[in-house]
């Protein structure tokens, strides 16, 4: 079995992990300190969010130079530094590769931007607008066209983020060898692998048509999943990690059942991808800024959909992008609450089929920040939405206290000191004023701690081939309160139950075999967010 099938992820989040030299923004040498912190619970590799060179105006979604890693976060031996120590504790590390779209400061887009025959013109989506209006009617993810125009030449360039976005044209045969070459000198590096940032939108319906619908259009029916995406995918491979002992898991924005084998199934593309249902299914038609309340029939007919339509899966409820899991998906009314729907949540997505992916502090059970004005925000995406809707502005709050990303992107809560322990200056983001009761210092001393339970999570998925080999199935498909199934292999059966609800729970009926976990004292009644783990190992 490959390592990344064994293994437990752990996101980092770079600006908000540690900062190590009281500037109030996380480093490299911050993470470094905190390494032996995440072998003790049990991590086997870590996905490290862009640290490269960058403007920052997408917090290093938008890269000026893909080989030199970011003043803030530190220098290149301090990266390389880092490797040694992740790897000397036997953890894997996995950087992210963000080749969509570069920043409008790397030299390639500097280059193209100057002139119509320059060389590097290609590299990016370059054309006449239509009537004195964009090329197209695209909307962007950030902003309301996906088109800017640029005085220097008189044409408009497409950005399907923001506008210091600019989308890289994978067409052009020079550009996708230099983004392989750029590849290769990271794993010869000695890195483990690449998460790929929204590899699905990577080609683009060359004749770039309108979408449905006036004055923008949000259509990724012409930019995810064009039919050259698999050309891409397998030519990069081969270039790149054929004969490695490395891994790639892919953002698979707009990825579903039908399609999704298309980029696992033979191991000629990706080896694991990211698929969003779940992240997308609390947004009314769709819309992520208009929450609507959890549905627990819904979250376990995606989850039992996607463990049947692929072998395997990553699993994970929360990510840089994400409201905080127990704020979304769990209760925080009281402390009570708050640890157990941790824990129980943990147990529902951690003994599923797959590789877990933990992002920074949920192991905590770290919650959604209490914002009280704008200057508290720093998410592109947030700000973006908060000034187009400034007629409507108590529901765009709405939304951005629900779902905004700041929301995960506060400091890592190490201690009860001032700033969490994250930094001994104010954050470049504030910390969240939970921090006194919510941190690891603490939650280390305590038993009954989320992060003491994370621990017994992960030791138990290690201890079996069950939880990695093992076979799924939905058990109680109905029950409007228990999300439960069973995980069975060569003997060895393990039956997972969960009340996901605020309300206790009658368990429909008397489960044979030890308890290997959980998050409550077992009884025929399990009570709000219990769970309990049987098994016969
Ligand atoms: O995210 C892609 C993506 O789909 C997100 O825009 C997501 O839909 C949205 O943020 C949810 O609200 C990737 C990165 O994960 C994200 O941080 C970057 O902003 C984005 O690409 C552009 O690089
Ligand atoms: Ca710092």
């Amino acid at each position: 079995m490959p390592w990344w099938k064994e293994r437990v992820f752990y996101q980092i989040y770079p600006r908000s992990f540690m900062d190590s030299n009281g500037d109030g923004i996380g480093d490299l040498r911050g993470i470094i300190d905190r390494l032996d912190y995440l072998k003790e619970l049990g991590i086997g590799a870590v996905w490290l969010c862009p640290v490269y060179d960058s403007p920052n105006v997408d917090n290093g979604y938008d890269i000026r130079d893909y080989e030199k890693i970011m003043s803030d976060f530190g220098s290149m031996d301090d990266f390389e530094e880092l490797l040694r120590e992740m790897h000397k504790r036997d953890i894997k590390l996995i950087m992210d590769l963000v080749v969509n779209h570069s920043s409008d400061e790397h030299r390639w887009f500097k280059e193209s931007a100057a002139s119509k025959d320059n060389p590097y013109r290609d590299f990016y989506f370059w054309r006449d607008g239509k009537e004195g209006k964009e090329p197209n009617n695209w909307a962007s993810f950030f902003t309301p066209s996906a088109w800017s125009f640029d005085e220097r030449t008189g044409q408009w360039y497409l950005h399907l983020f923001a506008e210091k976005q600019p989308d890289l044209n994978w067409e052009n045969v020079s550009l996708r060898r230099e983004i392989y070459e750029m590849i290769n000198r990271w794993l010869d590096r000695g890195i483990d692998g690449f998460r790929m940032d929204v590899i699905t939108c990577i080609a683009k319906d060359p004749a770039l048509p309108d979408g449905k619908g006036t004055p923008y259009a949000f259509s990724p029916e012409y930019f995810a999943f064009q039919p050259k995406l698999h050309e891409y995918l397998r030519e990069m491979r081969k270039k790149c990690f054929d004969g490695r002992d490395c891994m790639c898991v892919g953002e698979a924005s707009f990825v579903n059942t039908g399609n999704a084998d298309s980029l696992v199934g033979d191991g000629r593309e990706l080896d694991l991808i990211f698929q969003f249902d779940l992240m997308d299914m609390d947004g009314r038609n769709g819309n992520k800024w208009d929450p609507i309340p959890f549905d627990l029939m819904r979250f376990k007919q995606i989850i039992d959909r996607w463990q049947q339509a692929i072998d395997w899966n990553t699993l994970f409820l929360g990510n840089h992008d994400q409201p905080r899991i127990v704020s979304r998906f769990g209760n925080t009314g009281t402390e009570e609450l708050r640890t157990r729907s941790a824990k129980c949540l943990a147990t529902a997505m951690y003994l599923l089929r797959g590789t877990p992916f933990i992002y920074q502090g949920e192991e905590l059970g770290m919650t959604n920040f209490p914002f009280e004005d704008e200057s508290q925000l720093r998410d592109v995406e947030s700000i973006n939405w908060l000034n187009r809707n400034r007629d409507n502005e108590e529901w765009a709050w709405r939304g951005i206290r629900a779902k905004g990303r700041d929301n995960a992107r506060t400091p890592m809560q190490w201690d009860s000191t001032e700033y969490g322990g994250f930094s001994t200056v104010k954050p470049w983001i504030d910390v969240n004023p939970d921090y006194m009761t919510v941190n690891a210092e603490d939650e280390d001393k305590d038993e009954d701690s989320v992060l003491n339970y994370y621990k017994r999570i992960i030791k138990l998925r290690n201890s079996s081939d069950v939880f990695k080999s093992g076979t799924f199935k939905l058990l109680y498909p109905e029950h409007e309160q228990l999300f439960a199934y069973e995980r069975c292999f060569e003997g060895e059966n393990v039956r997972v139950v969960c009340n996901l609800s605020g309300q206790g729970c009658k368990l429909p009926e008397k489960t044979d075999g030890k308890i290997l976990l959980s998050n409550c004292e077992p009884a025929e009644i399990l009570p709000p967010y219990g769970a309990v783990v049987y098994g016969n190992l």
